[in-house]
């Protein structure tokens, strides 16, 4: 069986074909002037919507790139709930408008680059998920937030298969999810988020590659360990934790020097891939000290 992390086939780039004359290309990297989300969505040019919708990686939908567009319609998407537990003040069940209620929505333009070395630009719509743990409230000891899918065999074919451990699991370092850049998407292209993109909550870490960002979150747990994740779990020499972008450290079978700009044309443009995907002044500090070979 191929799998999208494992293998890059020529099909995956045949199956950009419906690309478009624009250029899409992820322009100029951030100003020099301090952080501000606004002032990055403005050097960057959104992919094209239907590409941003068409291909995709939910492996609880299936495997190829245009199987979630496909088979994800059929997901239930209200009533939806989230449980937040673990170390925080106010644990339960948490209605999905009821932890978004008095924050707002706002529209942040990131690049997208996933660890299978493609590229895309996104229009999301979401909330800081720092606002979201506030409101909950984080209780002493908490060191990092753990996430889940949603389990619903019924609904996600794919899960009836075994070619990952469900549900789909992630986590982040408590400072990586405080931080002003990491999002929890409601919607992309100031519509609801599709369900083939994680509706209807989904994470995004924009300086880490795209198997980070988990959709269709059911679980947010604070812990004092770090947590197990999906892709780490099955292959730890491949997909480390902090699966920071870095164009200096290859996947063990391709290089992550650069990245295929979905969206771009018939085969894609190439361009070079930036060090935490260009997020680098708003984020290098978090890792100051660490190495990041050992800490891939
Ligand atoms: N639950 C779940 N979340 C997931 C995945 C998945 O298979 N299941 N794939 C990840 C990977 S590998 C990528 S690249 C992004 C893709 O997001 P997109 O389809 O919105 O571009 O979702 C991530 N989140
Ligand atoms: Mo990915």
């Amino acid at each position: 069986m191929t799998l999208g992390h494992w293998d890059v086939t020529p099909k995956d780039l045949f199956l950009n074909r419906r690309r478009f004359l624009a250029a899409a290309g992820a322009g100029a990297g951030l100003g020099l002037a301090g952080f501000s989300p606004a002032r990055a969505a403005a050097d960057l040019t959104p992919t094209p919507k239907d590409a941003v919708t068409s291909y995709n990686n939910f492996y609880e939908f299936g495997t190829d790139k245009e199987d979630p567009a496909r088979n994800a319609g059929s997901l239930t998407l209200s009533p939806w709930s989230v449980e937040v537990g673990g170390l925080v003040e106010r644990p339960g069940t948490y209605a999905l408008a009821d932890l978004l209620t008095g924050l707002t929505v706002e529209e942040r333009i990131y690049r997208f680059r996933c660890v299978e070395a493609w590229a895309m630009v996104v229009p999301w719509n979401g909330v800081p998920l720092a606002a979201v743990l506030e409101k909950v409230g984080i209780a002493k000891g908490a060191r990092y937030v753990a996430f889940e899918t949603l389990y619903r065999p019924e609904e996600m074919p794919g899960q009836a298969s075994p070619i990952l451990d469900w549900p789909y699991r992630e986590g982040l370092r408590l400072d990586e999810a405080q931080h002003p850049l990491t999002l929890l998407a409601t919607g992309l292209y100031g519509e609801s988020l599709p369900p083939q993109n994680g509706a209807p909550l989904r994470l995004v870490v924009p300086w880490k590659y795209g198997f980070k960002s988990i959709k269709s979150i059911v679980r947010i747990t604070l812990t004092a360990d770090q947590p197990p994740t999906t892709w780490n779990q099955m292959a730890p020499e491949e997909y480390g934790f902090y699966a920071n972008v870095n164009p200096a450290v290859d996947h063990p079978r391709w290089s992550q020097a650069s990245e295929r700009v979905v969206g771009s044309g018939l085969f894609g443009g190439r361009q070079d891939t930036l060090p935490f995907n260009g997020y680098e002044t708003e984020v290098a500090g978090l890792y100051a000290g660490m190495d990041l070979r050992q800490n891939y």
